[in-house]
């Protein structure tokens, strides 16, 4: 069987973790946002790309969901130590290894979707990962920073790049709008849409439906060719009783008009797009308002606990599947 999967970071990788399990024949192709990248001292940094690599490949620390297991900061401290920021974002010994290879490769000339299958060759994740596009698209936050007096621009309306609403603001400001910059003039990279053609059904794991699946689906083709594949496209709420299970999914949903529930996530994918959806069993309520839409719904336990409860949601996804097949 051919599964695309469309994945972001944590709720992608740990999800297709899962996958692996319920279905180890299974040829996986998972297309990676990459509008969160982000360059840093000169290096390119692919935290979605890098979050599946190292989760599937063993590399991951578990207990934060990104950047690698047993982990130092000499460098970036050493950084700080001069001046040289930003120091808000948690670049490691270990993972600067890995934007210093792909920084190297793409100053070779290869593109990234090259550079990440090379990247691949040594972590082994079992799946093909293929970057959205080789272009870059780098999402942006419109925000009205806090008029504190403190930094030049506070009060100031301004896009600022995701990561730095993220991980420097934390999300405290509300996201007044959301950008996928340059998404408009990128390409999906080579093997997107022939893996999207040839799938057999197609997964949303619970990633962030807005700054992850959404970047996905801004380049120009993918939507289309997922809509035109005429196979099952199946996707599980990363919103459990009406909050995030982590991240600022809630901030980017409201930017977007869109309201933090199970069902509102579905509506926006909508049913030209979506034919299945899984909510968790707190959101039974949901499944009528789902259904209603013209998306077959059903309400399973979607906590990815422990690596049996993400193969447990993986088979429920596949389950879905065959009965909207
Ligand atoms: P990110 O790039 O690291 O933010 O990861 P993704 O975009 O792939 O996934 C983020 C989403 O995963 C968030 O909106 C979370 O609510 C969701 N998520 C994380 N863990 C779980 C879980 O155990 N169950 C469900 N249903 N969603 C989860
Ligand atoms: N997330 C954080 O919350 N703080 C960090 O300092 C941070 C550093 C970081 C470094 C490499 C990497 O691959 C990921 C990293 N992340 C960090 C996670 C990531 O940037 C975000 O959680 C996701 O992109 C949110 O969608
Ligand atoms: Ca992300």
């Amino acid at each position: 069987m051919r599964i695309v999967v469309l994945a972001g970071g944590i709720g992608g990788a740990r999800f297709l973790r899962g996958l692996k399990q319920a279905a180890p024949d299974a040829d996986v192709t998972v297309i990676g946002n990459t509008g969160d990248d982000i360059h840093l001292f000169g290096l390119k940094v692919c935290p979605d790309l890098d979050t599946v690599m190292y989760t599937l490949g063993g590399g991951i620390n578990e207990e934060q969901g990104w950047g690698r297991a047993d982990e130092t900061f000499h460098l970036k401290e050493e950084l700080t130590a001069y001046g040289v920021g930003p120091d808000w974002f948690g670049l490691g010994d270990r993972d600067f290894a890995t934007h210093i290879v792909r920084t190297q490769m793409l100053s070779a000339g290869y593109p990234l979707s090259a550079v990440t299958e090379a990247l691949c060759d040594r972590w082994k994740p079992g799946v093909r990962l293929i970057p959205m596009s080789d272009d870059r698209v780098e999402t942006h936050v419109a925000v009205t920073l806090p008029d504190s007096g403190a930094t030049p621009d506070s009060g100031e309306r301004k896009a600022i790049h995701f990561q730095e609403y993220w991980v420097r603001l934390r999300a405290s400001v509300p996201a007044e709008a959301i950008v996928p910059v340059g998404a408009e003039q990128a390409k999906p990279a080579p093997g997107v849409l022939e893996a999207i053609a040839e799938a057999d059904v197609v997964l949303f794991p619970p990633s962030n439906p807005v700054v992850s699946i959404g970047t996905i689906l801004a380049v120009p083709g993918i939507r289309e060719g997922i809509a035109e594949a005429g196979v099952p496209v199946v996707g599980l709420s990363p919103i459990v009783g009406d909050a995030p299970v982590r991240g600022m999914a809630d901030k980017v949903l409201a930017a977007v008009g869109v309201e933090s529930t199970a069902a509102a996530v579905a509506e926006h994918y909508g049913s030209g797009l979506l034919d299945g959806w899984l909510v968790d069993t707190v959101d039974a309520g949901s499944v009528e308002r789902v259904e209603a839409a013209g998306i077959r719904c059903r309400a399973v336990p979607l906590m990815m606990t422990d690596l049996d409860a993400a193969a447990q949601m993986a088979r429920e996804a596949l389950t879905l599947a065959e009965e909207v097949r």
